[in-house]
């Protein structure tokens, strides 16, 4: 359950404003594209201007996910009255979006990580939420507004995504009884798990073989890592995309504790994945150099060359684990 003055504040700002800007984070999951797309749809239902607005193109796995082809880009978005900032625990988040929350008259986060400290004006944070798609499911129930076949998919895509489709820890008693509520309501579910976790485009399986055939095991075996240079990527034609969930078939190898994905950038620097099996706190890596997430999962990005990058997360790692 959200903090329910917060959940006021927040109601009463939704039903007094009269345009939204919602803002998704970088490197957009099914989370934030959920949470955004459910506002979205709240909103306009109600007679309201509203923009989702996200740094980069919808990933292709998410375009199934209704209006997803109104999701904006920064540079064409309109920057209305209110920024509503969805699953962004910093501003940092919103990179090329930034400016379209600086420059809106009011602002508000909707989120559930714990590391937010609550940079809006009104902020709804539930940390204990599985993801910010339980913390929007709860602010449309308190408004009195359906949950109708559109916004149920992007919830339930959400929640499956940042629950590991109900598995991880985070997941809740109550998420699964708002699954099953929309379930009951009729969701298809086949259909979506199949959109996300069935439909892989080839170069991805090709790519993943490649780079999970040269992954190493280190700290006797309990760490895995895997590396992949853009030479490699353009040599299977695989985009940025194609490296998600890589890192978490590091992680599923049976004596690794943690997962350490790093993947070379066009413009040079190191993006480093970090995965763990609730025995180290990943999170505080990442926080450590500028990056940021939850203990199980988390990232940051290295300005280091590729070898110096190795050897410091796998320090940190060690070190992590022998706490
Ligand atoms: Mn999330």
């Amino acid at each position: 359950m959200c903090d329910p003055d917060s959940l006021k504040e927040l109601i009463e700002g939704l039903n007094s404003m009269s345009s939204f800007s919602i803002l998704t984070h970088v490197s957009p999951d099914g989370d934030t594209l959920g949470a955004g797309l459910a506002m979205y749809i709240m909103l306009t239902s109600m007679g309201k201007k509203a923009e989702v607005v996200c740094e980069e193109p919808v990933p292709h796995i998410y375009c199934y996910l209704p209006h997803s082809k109104d999701v904006v880009l920064p540079e064409n978005a309109v920057g209305y009255e209110c920024a509503i900032a969805v699953d962004c625990a910093d501003m940092q988040r919103f990179k090329k979006a930034e400016h379209i929350f600086a420059a809106a008259k009011h602002t508000m986060v909707i989120d559930h990580h714990f590391t937010n400290r609550g940079y809006a004006e009104v902020n709804l944070i539930c940390p204990e939420a599985s993801a910010a798609c339980e913390v929007v499911f709860e602010v449309i129930k308190a408004m009195d507004r359906p949950i109708d076949y559109a916004t149920s998919v992007c919830l339930y895509t959400g929640i499956v995504t940042d629950t590991g489709n109900l598995t991880y820890s985070n997941t809740t008693p109550e998420c699964i009884r708002m699954v099953a509520e929309m379930y009951e309501n009729g969701l298809n579910i086949t259909e979506i798990n199949r959109n996300i976790y069935r439909t892989v485009p080839f170069a991805k399986t090709r790519l993943q073989g490649h780079v999970l055939s040269n992954m190493k095991l280190e700290n006797g075996g309990r760490i895995g890592i895997a590396t992949l240079t853009v030479a490699e990527m353009d040599s299977y034609g695989a985009t940025n995309e194609d490296c998600e969930g890589i890192v978490d078939n590091v992680r599923d190898v049976e004596s690794v504790r943690v997962a350490v994905f790093i993947r070379e950038g066009r413009d040079g620097t190191f993006k480093v994945s970090l995965r763990s099996k609730e025995c180290a706190d990943v999170g505080r890596i990442a926080g450590k150099y500028g990056g940021g997430g939850h203990a199980a999962a988390a990232g940051y990005t290295s300005h280091e060359p590729l070898s110096t990058t190795i050897a410091n997360v796998l320090r940190d790692v060690a070190q992590e684990l022998d706490q």
